[in-house]
C-alpha cells in the first residue's frame, strides 16, 4: 500500500517528529473555486495551519501516486489546468493506475489521510443527500466514507444545495457524530444556522478531541463531522442565498446535469449568481475551519 504514497518533505518531517498534521482536500481547489482565488486560498490556508502549530498536507493524485503535501507548482497545476479529474472513492484506482491528475473529494481525501495516518481534515463543506434524492438517488460518497474511515472532518456544515435534514438522517443511520463547535444547530455553509440541531455541542477544542479519542479507542470506526459556523462578519443574508440556490438548482435540472458534475455545477452557478460574493464567504469559512483543524490536531497530539 505504501508504494502508492508520496510525502512532501514538510509532511515527512512532521511525521518523523510526531508533529500534528491537518489534511486538506483538492477538489475544492480544482472544482470548488475559480482560478486564481483557488490557488491563493489553498496557499493561505496552509499558512494558517502552520501559524496554528500544525503542518498542512494537501492531498491529490499525480503520476500514479497519492501525494500527501503539495509543492507550490503542484497547487498551481491543480488550480489552473482543465484536465484535472474529480476523484472520489470509486475513481482512485483507475486514476492512479492510468497516472492521471486527480483532485480528491472529501471521501477520497479521508481515504488517503487514513492511509497516511492523519486524523484531522479541514475543508469547506461536505457532500450530502441531494434535494430530490428520493428519485435521483444522488447521495454523496462523502457520507458513506464518514461511516467507515477514521478521520474527523472540520467543515462549515453543508450547503443548502443539499437536503440538510436527509443528510443528517443518513449520518445518524451510519453512526456518524455531528458535533457543533460553539453551535446548537447545523451551520448551512454561507449562513451560521439552519433549522436542524446538531447531535452534540462542544464549546472547546478539548471536548472535540476527547470525543474523537474515545470514539477511536472504542474501535467505533468512522469519522465525525465537526461543524464550525462561518464567522458572523462573513455570513451571507439568508434570503439572498436561498433564492440563488433555488435558481442554481433549477438551472442544473434544465441543463440535465447528473452524477459527479452536479456539485461543481451548482457551486459554479452560486458564485456566478452572487457575483463572487459567495466566493469571499467560502474563502473565509475555509480559513476559519483550517484554524480550528490545526488547533484540534494539536490538542489530539
Ligand atoms: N461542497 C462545497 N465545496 C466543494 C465540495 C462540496 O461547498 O468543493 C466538493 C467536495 O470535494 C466534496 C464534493 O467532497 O464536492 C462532493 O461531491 P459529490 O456531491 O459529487 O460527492
Ligand atoms: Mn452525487
Amino acid at each position: 500500500m505504501k508504494q502508492y504514497l508520496t510525502f512532501s518533505e514538510e509532511v515527512l518531517a512532521a511525521k518523523e517528529n510526531n508533529q500534528p498534521v491537518v489534511a486538506l482536500e483538492s477538489t475544492i481547489i480544482s472544482h470548488g473555486m475559480p482560478y486564481p482565488k483557488n490557488v491563493e486560498t489553498a496557499r493561505f490556508v496552509e499558512k494558517l495551519i502552520r501559524d496554528n502549530g500544525a503542518v498542512p498536507a494537501t492531498i491529490a493524485l499525480m503520476d500514479g501516486k497519492i501525494k500527501i503535501g503539495l509543492s507550490d507548482d503542484e497547487l498551481e497545476c491543480l488550480g489552473n489546468s482543465k484536465g484535472v479529474a474529480k476523484a472520489s472513492r470509486r475513481d482512485l484506482p483507475y486514476l492512479l493506475a492510468t497516472k492521471q491528475t486527480g483532485a480528491t473529494t472529501v471521501a477520497a481525501t479521508m481515504i488517503c489521510a487514513e492511509l497516511a495516518d492523519i486524523k484531522i481534515f479541514a475543508t469547506g463543506g461536505i457532500g450530502g443527500v441531494h434535494r430530490g434524492a428520493e428519485t435521483t438517488m444522488d447521495i454523496s460518497a462523502d457520507l458513506e466514507e464518514l461511516s467507515k474511515t477514521n478521520v474527523a472532518v472540520v467543515c462549515a456544515g453543508a450547503k443548502s444545495i443539499l437536503d440538510l435534514g436527509l443528510t443528517l438522517e443518513y449520518l445518524e443511520t451510519q453512526g456518524v457524530p455531528v458535533i457543533g463547535y460553539e453551535t446548537d444547530v447545523l451551520p448551512a455553509f454561507y449562513t451560521r444556522t439552519s433549522e436542524f440541531p446538531v447531535n452534540f455541542r462542544a464549546n472547546d477544542v478539548q471536548t472535540v478531541a476527547n470525543t474523537l479519542k474515545t470514539k477511536w479507542d472504542l474501535n467505533l470506526n468512522g469519522g465525525a463531522v465537526i461543524a464550525n459556523p462561518i464567522p458572523e462578519e462573513h455570513a451571507m443574508p439568508e434570503e439572498e442565498i436561498t433564492s440563488i440556490i433555488e435558481t442554481a438548482l433549477q438551472e442544473a435540472e434544465e441543463n440535465n446535469i447528473h452524477g459527479k458534475d452536479v456539485t461543481p455545477f451548482l457551486l459554479g452557478k452560486v458564485v456566478e449568481l452572487t457575483e463572487g460574493k459567495s466566493l469571499e464567504a467560502n474563502i473565509e469559512l475555509v480559513k476559519n475551519n483550517a484554524i480550528l483543524g490545526a488547533k484540534l490536531a494539536v490538542q489530539l497530539g
